[in-house]
């Protein structure tokens, strides 16, 4: 449904990109560009211009939180599948998504963060998770809408991943990739089921569908125009293509999957362009989508109150965990 093919067009003109301050040693900086410019990786031990290193630390660590803090609004349906089969994938699911969460925290550590200054970060507010998380699972069928739509613009937007500069991020996306599209697949599929079902059920498929969609559209971030940081993330290598593009392409890839599923889109605007091959849409809700990145969507303080008491909680497995590697050393020490 999705490919996992790395061949994605490779629109990175780095329109915009400005140089990087002068502050940084020439002879190193050419290195760094001929790498960037051959299409190379850069690795951990490598040297790398401190702003490259700080957007990678940022991109990293906010994909890293909104892993673990996806899980929440899944988790929440564990105890209530309607079958022991739904709540073994629900499961098996919510467990990847806190296993990217380690692939990413492991990833940006590398470069010189701890894991405990991200974490810092989310439990204060200071770091940004993804905007999708903060809306409610209101119903069964909103878990099967969350696999299908959340998880298959995940799948659009972090393929290209598998291709950024910074070699273990590239790394851990290939794996993310792979295990996202067996999430996006089981979405699919138990809708499938939903729509084969009562009219209850087809209409809370079509009732999910509605509220997810435009939330769906805007987490592939801002429009190009007013997106900060893409121009020089592009001309890194870090994004391979633009947030606009990569929203096109989800909501083409949809279109075909919806009316295979019986559902319509919520968007009167949405129409085949037969000059631009593409499908047109309607406008985004970009006041609603800030309020959310910024701490006032509907669920954002109990998603923060949820991962701090986690954190809390967690203290004494922590504390076990070190004294267990103390203990460990000091009897290798003594053989
Ligand atoms: N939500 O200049 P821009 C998943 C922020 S995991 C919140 O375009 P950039 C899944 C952006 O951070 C999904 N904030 O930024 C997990 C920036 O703020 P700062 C997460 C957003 O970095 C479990 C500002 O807006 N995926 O799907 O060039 C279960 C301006 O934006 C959002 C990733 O993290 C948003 N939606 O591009 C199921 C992938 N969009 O940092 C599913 C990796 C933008 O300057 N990340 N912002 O304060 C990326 O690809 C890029 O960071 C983004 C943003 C496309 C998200």
């Amino acid at each position: 449904m999705y490919t996992q093919s790395f061949s994605v067009p490779d629109n990175s003109s780095p329109k915009g990109a400005t140089p990087i301050a002068a502050i940084e040693p020439p002879e190193l900086m050419e290195k760094f560009d001929k790498c960037i410019d051959d299409d190379g990786r850069i690795e951990p031990q490598d040297w790398m211009p401190d702003a490259y290193r700080k957007t990678l630390v940022r991109q990293i660590s906010q994909h890293a939180h909104s892993e673990i803090v996806g899980m929440l609004p899944e988790g929440n349906w564990i105890s209530r599948a309607p079958s022991l089969k739904r709540k073994a994938i629900l499961i098996a699911k919510v467990q990847d998504e806190g296993g990217h969460g380690l692939y990413l925290y492991s990833a940006a550590e590398t470069l010189g963060t701890s894991r405990d200054q991200m974490l810092e970060g989310l439990h204060t507010g200071r770091a940004k998770y993804s905007s999708i998380f903060n809306y409610p699972t209101s119903t069964w069928a909103d878990i099967g809408v969350v696999g299908w739509l959340v998880d298959g613009a995940a799948i659009m937007n972090q393929i290209p991943l598998c291709r950024c500069s910074y070699g273990p991020y590239a790394r851990a996306m290939v794996r993310v990739c792979k295990e996202e599209s067996f999430h996006q697949r089981q979405g699919y599929e138990a809708l499938l089921v939903m729509m084969t079902g009562t009219a209850e059920q087809k209409e809370m498929v079509q009732e999910a569908v509605n509220r997810w969609w435009w939330k769906c559209l805007a987490m592939f971030g801002p429009p190009d125009a007013d997106s900060p940081n893409s121009a020089q993330g592009m001309r890194w290598g870090i994004k391979r293509i633009s947030n606009d593009d990569l929203r096109q392409k989800f909501v083409d890839a949809t279109i075909p999957q919806a009316k295979v599923l019986g559902v319509t889109l919520p968007d009167p605007d949405l129409k085949w362009n037969e000059e631009r091959q593409h499908y047109d849409y309607g406008q985004i809700d970009w006041d609603e989508f800030w309020a959310t990145v910024n701490g006032n969507g509907p669920c954002n303080k109990e998603r923060l109150n949820t991962r701090v008491k986690a954190w809390n909680e967690g203290q004494w497995v922590r504390d076990a965990a070190m004294a267990h590697a103390r203990k460990q050393n000091t009897l290798k020490e003594a053989a």
